[in-house]
């Protein structure tokens, strides 16, 4: 099948159903291994001299339908599923990485990827900095003889800063260095970072990918040299792959991808106008604010701006975790991407295990809540914001 637009792909790429005695739905192959006609077969195939299935930490059919569904989507060559966000993200650094080298973050990461450059630095003594990325000179100026990865969030969790994806790949390339790109925020019906010229994008596929709040699951697509370099390297050693029944709520998520995000960004757009102008907001930070200082760029690279909306509100803490309290349609939960509305604290959550002197450098406050608007009616979504607003 030639390649068609990215709302037909969603739902076609990867799987022939005349080829599975025309089942509409994809089969779920839920076995560990695959057994081999002959000796000289599972050698063979061993040793990559013959296509074909052996176990299913390496590979199965199930899995191999999303990866290829997640590669087309993200204009990639070979996607890689893992049985979460953290497991991409480990494989991916880890296996781009050694002792010695340097990681160049965004502004900020999400708390666990915090988390994991940390371990890096003390048990492998793998460096990493943060930076704004953007000022082209600096980020020059800030890449050394030692830095082999670029890794970068955009929009960033939960600050929602964006970062210029097109220059810091246009940058590395001068130097040989391979962006990898944390796409979860905008999904690839939003944005598309390896048309961007970056090497690696990630997905908590969690998120928006499953958009039903029942996986855990990761996804990572890249060329086939660099891709199946991990696959039999950190993905296939480490071993945090799928599972198959996982791939295949992940197959049915992704078909409705396009029709989810239309509806959570038009949601997010109206409430975020009704937030802004109530008087016990005191920012909100969403790139499709017009005032959003990378109002430009959220156009410049993104499709829409998506579903999250993070503000601060006016109070402390105190008056922050009384607001969540007040409120009754809107669930008290981290994760984001769901049918549901979800609210969460990051200072105190997503975010708690960043020391309170990083969070503040990446503008994380006691006042900041990040919103993920769900697919219900925005109206409802008000009411129960505007109750607890009223509530300050
Ligand atoms: C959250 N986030 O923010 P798994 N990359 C990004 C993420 O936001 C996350 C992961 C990776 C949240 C989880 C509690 C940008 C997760 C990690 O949770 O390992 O699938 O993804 O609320």
């Amino acid at each position: 099948m030639d390649t068609k637009r990215f709302e037909t792909e969603v739902i076609h790429k990867g799987y022939h159903a005349l080829q599975h005695h025309g089942s509409l739905s994809p089969p779920i192959f839920q076995t560990s291994t695959f057994v081999f006609d002959t000796a000289e077969t599972g050698a063979s195939r061993f040793a990559g001299e013959q296509e074909g299935y052996i176990y299913s930490r390496l590979s199965n059919p199930t899995v191999a339908m999303l990866e290829e569904r997640i590669a087309s989507m993200e204009s990639g060559e070979k996607g890689l599923a893992f049985g979460s966000g953290m497991a991409a993200v480990s494989a991916i650094l880890l296996g781009l990485t050694k002792t010695g080298d340097h990681i160049l973050c965004s502004e900020g990461v999400y708390g666990c990827t915090f988390g994991l450059l940390q371990l890096m630095e003390e048990k492998y003594h793998i460096t990493h900095d943060f930076h704004s990325m953007s000022d082209e000179d600096s980020i020059r100026g800030s890449i050394t003889d030692h830095t082999t990865v670029i890794y970068i969030e955009s929009p960033i969790n939960p600050t929602m800063k964006l970062v210029d994806i097109e220059m810091v790949a246009r940058i590395a390339k001068e130097y040989g260095i391979p962006v990898v790109v944390d796409n979860t925020f905008s999904s690839p019906y939003l944005q598309r970072p390896l048309e961007l010229g970056c090497d690696v994008v990630i997905h908590s596929a969690t998120k928006y990918l499953c958009g039903h709040g029942d996986v855990i699951g990761g996804l990572a697509v890249g060329s086939n040299e660099l891709m199946s370099h991990l696959a039999m390297t950190t993905q296939k050693d480490i071993g945090g792959v799928m599972s198959p029944f996982d791939a295949w709520l992940l197959l049915r998520g992704i078909k409705t991808l396009p029709v989810r995000m239309d509806r959570h960004c038009e949601n997010a757009k109206k409430l975020s106008e009704l937030l802004k102008e109530h008087p016990a907001v005191e920012t909100i930070l969403f790139p499709g604010d017009p005032e959003f200082p990378q109002y430009e760029l959220a156009n410049k690279q993104m499709k829409n701006a998506g579903g999250l909306i993070s503000f601060q509100i006016k109070g402390d803490k105190a008056a922050a975790q009384s607001f969540m309290n007040s409120l009754q349609l809107i669930k008290i939960a981290v994760s984001l991407g769901d049918a549901e509305t979800l609210i969460q604290h990051p200072a105190t959550m997503t975010h708690a295990v960043v020391p309170e002197e990083s969070r503040k450098q990446m503008g994380i406050n006691d006042q900041l809540l990040r919103l993920s608007i769900g697919l219900e009616a925005w109206e409802d979504i008000w009411s129960d914001l505007e109750q607890a607003l009223n509530k300050i």
